[in-house]
């Protein structure tokens, strides 16, 4: 049922086991309001708990239409916000970015057009960024008085640096696809929407050759490091390294190598 979904702010679609994810808030520029943040914690936490990996083998995130990825987080919803509802509204928004993280299969998120505030900080917290030509970040939340409130102060500086994440964070100004590719934050540029599905399709079709265990294994280890010191990490990959050794993927794995043929991973 979730497939096809009872959503009214978002879409599923899942088609040779790629999930094609849609934020559904076109004539808003798929800004997040609480609506969208609440269906999104519920299919993803399906994808966590029900799935598991098991049919959904990689994961594209769009923003529907051609203008915009996702232009922030609903500034008309959060105008008339108290204190305590920012406080719910911002641990909604945080928990979807952690969901992410936390989703076994890999996901891209794919920026087409605006990635604004919230909605920059939803691309950071997807395993990597591919974006059209057109596409522009930034943080912009300065200028309405607010800080980014979904992660952006945190993810911003671990993927291009501190300084330079607070210099677009003070000045709140847009981030230019080319500009976001040369500082790692978007790491592929295609000329159109279409083109970066393809191209988002090609690299799935290159990991769903590889186990699906140690794809899994190794995104939980590389997002928990990032919160540990290096001494730290490396522990935390020894423990999940040996743990491997007891998977299915991994006897196959090896043996196929020594008969020289291709593995077949059943991903457990
Ligand atoms: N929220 C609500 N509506 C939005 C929106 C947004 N972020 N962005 C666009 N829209 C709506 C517009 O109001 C307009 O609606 P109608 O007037 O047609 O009803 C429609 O989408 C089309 O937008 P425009 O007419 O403005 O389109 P343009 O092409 O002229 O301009 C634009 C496109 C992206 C440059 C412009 O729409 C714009 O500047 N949008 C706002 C971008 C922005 O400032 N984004 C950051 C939002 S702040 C926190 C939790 C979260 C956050 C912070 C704290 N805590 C709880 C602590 C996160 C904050 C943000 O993300």
């Amino acid at each position: 049922m979730y497939i096809t979904g009872n959503y009214e702010t978002i879409a599923f679609e899942l088609k040779e086991n790629i999930g094609y994810l849609t934020i559904n808030r076109e004539k808003k520029l798929n800004a997040l309001n609480s609506q969208v943040l609440s269906e999104l914690k519920t299919l993803l936490t399906h994808f966590i708990e029900e799935d598991k990996g098991q049919t959904i083998k990689g994961v594209i995130i769009t923003g529907a239409g051609e203008k915009a990825f996702i232009a922030g987080a609903d500034i008309a919803q959060m105008q008339n916000m108290s204190v305590e509802e920012a406080r719910d509204f911002g641990a909604l928004g945080q928990e979807v970015s952690l969901l992410f993280e936390k989703l076994p299969m890999p996901i891209i998120a794919c920026v087409n057009g605006f990635a604004l505030g919230g909605g920059c900080e939803m691309a950071m917290s997807c395993d990597f960024i591919y974006a059209t030509e057109s596409a522009v970040f930034g943080q912009p939340e300065v200028k309405l008085g607010l800080i980014p409130g979904f992660g952006g102060t945190q993810r911003l500086s671990k993927i291009v640096g501190r300084n330079r994440a607070k210099e677009i964070i003070y000045t709140g100004r847009n981030v230019k696809a080319e500009e976001a590719l040369s500082i790692g934050l978007a790491i592929k540029l295609f000329p159109t929407k279409e083109e970066m599905i393809a191209g988002a399709l090609k690299t799935f079709s290159y990991m769903l050759s590889n186990s699906p265990n140690a794809i899994k294994i190794s995104k939980k280890v590389m997002n928990e490091g990032n919160d540990l010191t290096v001494t730290q990490g490396l522990t935390c990959e020894l423990e999940q390294f040996a743990a491997v050794f007891s998977s299915e993927d991994m006897q196959e794995g090896t043996k196929a190598f020594i008969e020289k043929r291709a593995p077949n991973f059943t991903g457990n």
